[in-house]
């Protein structure tokens, strides 16, 4: 564990090092029960410092868990009293303003659960360094604003780990005695310690070569275990379109000869983008048809450009400190969700980005953690790498590009990668490029890098039928969050158009404009629009403009309408989420009335509308998730919820089945398969219709379930219809266990597919109870080691809305228990595993006291992690 008394930093108290580290020369000897790491620094005063004149500071180094073997400086073997081990600190006296350290240390990598430092996943050797992991196995200046040149060498056993890998060209490699061999790398780019990466094991790779826009000739590895090399051929076509993206949209180049990715199972999060090294988590690279979903291989291409787009989003200029981290996530988010909207469908996701956003990202901003993207102090950095700093950072980088427009947005890139090159930044520095590049004024802008909460425009609007003026009225107003109960008015950028009674967008200046974006500034702005006909109807924060939550007085008339005639395919998605939300919330508090008979049939129009584009249609359909409306419940009721969305959802499948099947056969035809955007759609939106056809109480539907599962082809439709025939209407418990089984023993060899196993019963409404949960724990397929396992199955139920919060907190006692148990494990899991906990004020009284009691029993554990010891103190 980390400090017994944790303490928290701020972003006021910054301060530049005392020192620098010019270059970085490791060496790793790995054996089977430790690992010696040796590191050579040549540091520097940093001469920008002022210091007593004639004194030298000591030199603070971090490190934790670490044995030191020995410690030289400039050749000097140090004594006890030349230098003094802390808590988590080597501090050492310094004689000359420049010197070289020699640290030896030993690790043992094997005994790492906390998958942070060197640690061994499936018999190989790898690393996770971000943010603070690099002190676990050297001490260091482990801060990203100390960048130095790196050479590592690793030797290992040649019949064990034959492939050894670290960041940067190989430059050496040879044979040693007692069957050992070593590579040697070279990194020519300077990097903090957070980029560093090593990889020992006995590997495969696919290969491929990229021609970079000035000729350059780069050679692409993926490295995976042998049985699973025949899964890397998406990714390698991902990485080659990112990197012809990033010089199109960006004019950024790749910079080193080689770029490798490799898959490991035990990772903690997605994929770590050092350089030239990046190591992903194995269920973000590998797929084949049989094997990986659409939403797989869409979520690979994603992954793939985003660790890649850091290259330049992130190594080339890197954080000056880790407040700074939306510089690189939000900016790298913002980057990598273009990129596929460019390669796939921009409207879906735009949809799919802004669902997120509202659902999760806004639960966040009204909970306990809320920050903002920005934050202005932590106790464990591992908890900020949040929906806040990434997505709601990315729509603020999105903002600055709809002020700025796309030509004055890419001066701003520009400038700012040329200013920072190679150097530390802070968020400052990207809106200072920004504005020096365009010449707008951002100033009222930056209030939302420093202002957490998500803000409320409430719109209201007036029409004079004498004059044809049409006012609209915008007041913004933001909720107090932890530590800022006042805040400033925000530079919120919000597209718009009026709809005439035809559905025809009105002009709304003299020009002749159909849409615009206003840019709204003060606590309340009036907009007017002269020569309306008749009241027109608003179609406000066209293609989600800003993070914030709007608020007017829709009639279920104007909803129906903007769904049919509104031309941004957000706004026509949005308008079915608010029909859906409204008629779903009336029979939470009312249960026994009927199902809005005009949401029945709007939703009857969207299935019968042959035009519309497949891929927003699918989308369309799809009523609110519980967790949506659980995030716009003042109160949150949890069975009500699914009660009354399955209500709804039954009520349309009874009145539309005929139309729903027609579609469902209209989509079902056999082709080979490809993960290409129009086939996609198709898949979807046939997934959809059957998705409501299995919500009609009769054997014949699930039957057409189980034949899709049983003919399937390809993992998106076999997946899909097993989801289907298990929360099915008709219920029949013998097919569905036939399927489970079925579902196992085709893939029980391969890991990532057995995650989606377990998820997909411990997050069903049907079968996913808290008995469940704890007999799959003890299956032969689970790995409590595995981040990967425990998210599906301990992640999926707690997102089971049903189960999780069944009466008697069995659900939260079970989840305080693992957290808890992991917590000693793998603190980093813990504490993200625990965050439906941390909403405990939303629940009904009951539910409420429940939730808090078992965050108490968290809090009551003695020598708690950093990580699970500040979201608990923070939450209760
Ligand atoms: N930068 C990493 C995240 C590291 C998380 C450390 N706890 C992956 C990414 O955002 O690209
Ligand atoms: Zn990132």
């Amino acid at each position: 564990m980390k400090d017994a008394q944790p303490r928290t930093i701020y972003l006021k108290d910054y301060q530049a090092p005392d020192y620098w580290i010019d270059t970085t020369h490791l060496t790793f000897d790995l054996h089977e029960d430790y690992a010696l790491v040796t590191s050579v620094l040549q540091m520097r005063l940093n001469g920008e410092k002022e210091f007593e004149s004639g004194t030298l500071p000591a030199l603070t180094l971090h490190g934790e868990e670490l044995d030191l073997v020995s410690l030289h400086r400039d050749g000097e073997e140090l004594e006890g009293d030349q230098y003094q081990l802390a808590k988590g600190t080597l501090i050492v006296s310094v004689k000359q303003p420049t010197f070289e350290l020699q640290v030896v240390t030993r690790i043992r990598p094997q005994e790492n659960t906390s998958l942070e430092g060197l640690y061994k996943s499936n018999g190989m050797f790898c690393t996770q360094c971000e943010a603070e992991g690099f002190r676990k196995i050297t001490y260091y200046l482990d801060r990203p604003d100390v960048m130095s040149v790196f050479t590592t060498k690793v030797i290992a056993s040649q019949a064990r780990y034959p492939v050894l890998l670290a960041n940067g060209n190989a430059i050496d490699k040879g044979e040693l005695e007692n069957d050992r061999h070593y590579v040697t790398w070279e990194d020519p780019f300077k990097k903090p310690s957070y980029l560093f990466a090593l990889v020992a094991g006995d590997l495969e790779c696919i290969e491929d070569r990229f021609t970079t826009m000035s000729g350059r000739d780069v050679t692409l590895k993926i490295f995976t275990e042998s049985h699973n090399i025949h899964k890397c051929d998406h990714a390698m076509v991902s990485l080659k379109k990112s990197m012809r993206w990033d010089e199109e949209v960006y004019g950024r180049e790749y910079d080193l000869d080689i770029f490798m990715i490799v898959a490991v199972d035990h990772f903690n999060m997605g994929a770590m983008e050092n350089k030239g090294l990046n190591i992903f988590n194995s269920s973000c690279v590998l797929a084949s048809p049989e094997t990986a979903t659409d939403a797989t291989y869409q979520r690979i291409e994603a992954i793939v450009a985003h660790e890649y787009f850091h290259n330049w989003s992130g190594n080339r200029v890197t954080c000056r400190d880790w407040f700074q981290l939306s510089l690189k996530e939000g900016f790298t988010v913002f980057r990598d969700a273009e990129f596929s909207a460019d390669m796939n469908s921009r409207g879906v996701k735009r949809i799919q980005d802004a669902s997120l956003l509202r659902t999760a990202q806004f639960a966040e901003d009204a909970g306990p953690m809320a920050h903002p993207i920005r934050p202005e102090s932590f106790i464990e950095i591992s908890n900020f790498y949040t929906l806040t700093v990434y997505e709601k950072g990315c729509e603020v980088v999105r903002m600055i590009h709809t002020i700025l427009g796309a030509g004055q947005f890419r001066k701003g890139t520009d400038l700012y990668f040329d200013r920072h090159d190679g150097e530390a930044a802070t968020c400052e520095d990207f809106v200072k490029a920004m504005e020096d590049a365009s010449g707008v004024d951002l100033t009222q802008f930056r209030h939302w890098y420093s202002q957490a909460g998500t803000p409320v425009m409430t719109v209201t609007d007036k029409y004079d039928a004498e004059s044809g003026d049409y006012h609209l009225t915008i007041a913004q107003s933001c909720p107090a969050t932890p530590g800022q109960e006042q805040k400033k008015p925000f530079h919120i950028p919000v597209g718009i158009a009026l709809l005439d009674e035809q559905g025809q967008l009105l002009p709304l200046n003299a020009a002749g404009d159909k849409e615009q974006v206003l840019s709204i500034k003060q606590s309340e702005e009036t907009f007017v629009v002269k020569g309306c006909k008749s009241k027109p109807l608003p179609s406000l924060l066209r293609n989600f403009s800003a993070p914030v939550r709007v608020r007017y007085d829709y009639s279920k008339d104007d909803l129906v309408f903007l769904m049919k005639h509104d031309t941004d395919s957000f706004n026509r998605w949005d308008a079915c989420q608010r029909l859906g939300v409204a008629a779903i919330e009336q029979l939470v508090e009312q249960p026994q009335q009927a199902v809005d008979p005009q949401l029945v049939d709007a939703f009857g129009a969207v299935i019968a509308d042959a035009a519309m584009d497949k891929a927003v249609k699918a989308e369309m359909l799809c009523l609110p998730s519980e967790a949506s409306l659980a995030e716009q419940a003042d109160v949150i009721q949890p069975l009500a919820i699914v009660a009354a969305r399955k209500k709804v959802k039954q009520a349309i499948a009874v009145a539309h089945k005929d139309a729903l099947q027609a579609l469902y056969n209209e989509l079902n035809h056999e082709r080979v398969y490809k993960p290409e955007a129009a086939d996609i759609a198709e898949r979807t939106l046939k997934n959809v219709c059957l998705g409501y056809l299995s919500a009609v109480n009769e054997a014949e539907c699930v039957q057409l379930a189980a034949k899709q599962y049983d003919d399937a082809s390809n993992m998106t439709d076999r997946r899909a219809a097993l989801g289907c025939v298990i929360d099915a209407h008709y219920r029949d418990e013998a097919l569905v266990e036939r399927l489970l089984t079925d579902f196992y023993d085709r893939y029980k060899g391969n890991s990532n597919v057995m995650d989606d196993w377990f998820a997909v019963q411990s997050s069903s409404a049907e079968l996913g109870t808290v008995e469940k949960v704890k007999a799959l724990m003890q299956h032969d397929s689970f790995d409590s080691t595995s981040p990967n396992k425990l998210r599906s199955l301990i992640g999926g139920f707690t997102r089971n809305m049903t189960h999780f919060h069944t009466a008697g907190g069995t659900g939260y006692e079970f989840l305080a228990d693992r957290v808890i148990e992991l917590d000693k494990q793998n603190p980093q899991v813990a504490s993200r595993i625990m965050t439906p906990l941390t909403r405990w004020k939303k629940f009904e009284p009951v539910t409420s006291g429940l939730m808090k009691n078992a965050l108490e029993r968290i809090k009551a554990v003695h020598n708690l992690s950093t990580d699970v010891y500040e979201v608990v103190n923070k939450s209760l």
